[in-house]
């Protein structure tokens, strides 16, 4: 008898911030491949309009107002979460925030707060669901790294710090628990169209032909670009991948990049 290595049906995933964006494309991905959805945000209204979203599509969704940054809160809905939905099997930090000032002129309070978010957080939320999941032999953790993990670019040093350090807790998650039949990789997104993004996308605006240059595959991702790895790392197919870092970026990480007026 063959088996789908890819289906989900029964799990249950948790994304954090899954409401809009990169982290609902995903959501729905996983969804799509069988699993029931829950996410995560501090207003109540986004998180129902999220739900509602999944729900038109056919999912099983549920939604916990809750910060990522605060443990007892993420203790408390995470025992919650698991006794009215059911044991997180799958869990997908991907709340994060982004600030872009210089480094010279960022107060540390900002940077401290993309740090919390961007880093703390998913070591505050993988250390909490992570218990059960070794007790029931098993699960899935993916951090949500970025291009910013491997390079440096103008005014994103906090971000740049905080998704390098990510990538590096993914790697040490995986060396403690790989041994408890739990799989910890990172999904590294290269340049999305996404809302954040919308207004460097426009056609002859100098980041949008910066992207589309430096990027081999000569476009910017659709959201739906990420699910396949989503997917991947969520399922059976992937229980011997650990601490790996899957960059889905159309090959940016591939090349040096190319002077502007070649073609
Ligand atoms: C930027 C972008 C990036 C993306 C993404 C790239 O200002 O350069 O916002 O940092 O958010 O993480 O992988």
């Amino acid at each position: 008898m063959s088996i789908n290595l890819f289906d989900l049906t029964g799990k249950t995933a948790l994304i954090t911030g899954g409401v809009h964006g990169l982290g609902m494309a995903m959501a729905k991905g996983l969804g799509q491949a069988g699993a029931k959805i829950v996410v995560n945000d501090l207003s109540e209204e986004a998180l129902d309009k999220a739900v509602e979203e999944y729900k038109s599509v056919g999912i099983e969704a549920y939604g916990y107002v809750f910060d990522v940054t605060d443990e007892k809160a993420v203790i408390e809905v995470i025992t919650k979460i698991e006794a009215e939905v059911g044991p997180i099997d799958i869990l997908i930090n991907n709340a994060g925030i982004i600030k872009r000032t210089p480094l010279i002129e960022m107060e540390v309070e900002d940077f401290t707060a993309v740090i919390t978010v961007d880093l703390i957080s998913p070591f505050i939320v993988s250390k909490n669901v992570v218990k059960g999941m070794i007790k029931r032999g098993g699960g899935k953790i993916i951090n949500i790294c970025s291009m910013m993990s491997e390079l440096g670019r103008d005014s994103v040093g906090a971000y740049a710090a905080a998704k390098g350090g990510l990538k590096m807790l993914t790697k040490n998650m995986a060396t403690e628990w790989a041994r408890f039949n739990i799989q910890i990789n990172g999904i590294g997104p290269g340049y999305f169209a996404t809302s954040q993004t919308a207004p460097i996308r426009v056609d002859g605006h100098p980041f949008n032909d910066f992207i589309i240059s430096r990027t081999p595959a000569a476009r910017w991702g659709d959201p739906d670009d990420l699910q396949g790895a989503a997917i991947f790392l969520s399922s059976k197919a992937s229980d011997f991948v650990n601490g790996h870092i899957l960059y889905v970026d159309g090959g940016i990480l591939a090349t040096i990049g190319k002077p502007s007026n070649e073609s």
